[in-house]
């Protein structure tokens, strides 16, 4: 039988949130492990595959991104992938065992053209009875009403860093525009995936403010994508001295504590992550990755490293949940 869950807060202060944080590694797994057990199966993991659906000449200068046109890297521009490419490619991922087919394009912020464009790509997946997620950039409230209209099931727009380090990493647009997309999203209907990323030369502190803003965030996002940061060539960032392994492991500890009933995704890094890390990230929380060969433009661990890494932790992909009936238009 399942132990009693715990409330639901979502007026942590930034102090109890900075004492979970700090607490001795064995406490603060400890108390993480309740948590998840409360309210998750613990050796069932939730399996996502990504797809850049438009890879890319972005305007935006965040300094840790593959895709932005102000950083000389590898990644050519692309057109938007057609709908043919994109049902292939969902029912392969479906075929290799993810639940949810999660879709990104490098804007700023799609026009409304875009958002037609993308529509039936989303009709592709959501056809396949696979769980739905998009990241295309800022929202507005009626682009995010269209994309509840069509079904849309999670849309993934992260906070990434504190609201003080922010400017420091992305000087193109505000953490004040994030929140508004979120509030979007929110407010149309649709599940939030929001996380951040970890490694990006922030502090502590800046973990603790991020984990703060999501975990007092009007609703907790049902998806918290926690994502090592991945250094790539070209990029303001692609030297930074790589984070205490330990401390992803405390911002996850610390998100599933804050968060009990929300999935915890360990997102990009893995590839560059022992076994031995991501088993105690899954021990700290995490219940959701990403499978397949590739995250958006950089790798991500191949299927027979993950099959092997879940042989060896005893875990196990869980099954699609039942879709949602699609909302009925008035
Ligand atoms: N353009 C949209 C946006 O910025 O919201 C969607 C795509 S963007 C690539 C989605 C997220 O991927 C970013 O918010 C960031 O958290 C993550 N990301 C991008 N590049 C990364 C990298 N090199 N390492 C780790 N995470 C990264
Ligand atoms: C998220 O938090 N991580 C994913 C997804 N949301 C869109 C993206 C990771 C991108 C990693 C770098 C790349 O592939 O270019
Ligand atoms: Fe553009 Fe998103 Fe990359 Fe920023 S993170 S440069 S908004 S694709």
């Amino acid at each position: 039988m399942l132990p009693t869950q715990s409330q639901i807060r979502t007026d942590w202060t930034r102090d109890e949130v900075s004492q979970i944080y700090h607490s001795p590694l064995n406490d603060l797994l400890f108390q993480s492990q309740v948590r998840h057990r409360e309210t998750f199966e613990p050796n069932k993991v939730q399996v996502s595959t990504l797809l850049s659906i438009k890879t890319g000449g972005c305007s935006e200068d965040c300094k840790y991104c593959s895709q932005s046109v102000r950083h000389a890297t590898v990644v050519a521009p692309e057109a938007l992938l057609d709908v043919r490419t994109v049902r292939e490619r969902a029912r392969a991922a479906k075929a290799a065992g993810a639940t949810r087919f999660c879709m990104g394009a490098a804007w700023r912020k799609p026009k409304d053209k875009d958002l037609d464009r993308v529509l039936p790509l989303l009709a592709q997946v959501k056809a396949l009875g696979m769980e739905s997620c998009l990241t295309l950039g800022m929202l507005t409230a009626t682009q995010a009403d269209r994309l509840a209209a069509a079904g849309l099931d999670y849309y993934n727009h992260n906070l990434d860093t504190s609201p003080d380090y922010y400017p420091e990493v992305v000087s193109t647009h505000t953490y004040q525009d994030r929140l508004e997309t979120l509030e979007h999203v929110r407010a149309a209907g649709i599940k939030v995936c929001c996380g951040g990323i970890v490694g990006l030369g922030e502090s502590a502190a800046d973990r603790i403010a991020l984990l703060h803003r999501l975990a007092t965030l009007p609703e907790h996002p049902q998806s918290v994508p926690i994502n090592e940061l991945v250094p790539i060539e070209g990029t303001p960032l692609a030297a930074t001295p790589r984070v205490d392994p330990l401390e992803i492991v405390r911002t996850i500890a610390t998100a599933r504590i804050l968060m009990p009933r929300s999935r915890i995704r360990l997102a990009a890094g893995r590839s560059q992550m022992s076994d031995e890390l991501q088993a105690l990230c899954f021990f700290a929380g995490v219940n959701s990755i990403f499978f397949g060969e590739k995250l958006l433009t950089a790798p991500n661990p191949g299927a027979d490293r993950d099959r092997r890494l879940f042989d060896r932790l005893g875990l196990e992909p869980e099954p699609a949940p039942e879709p949602e009936p699609l909302p009925t238009v008035q």
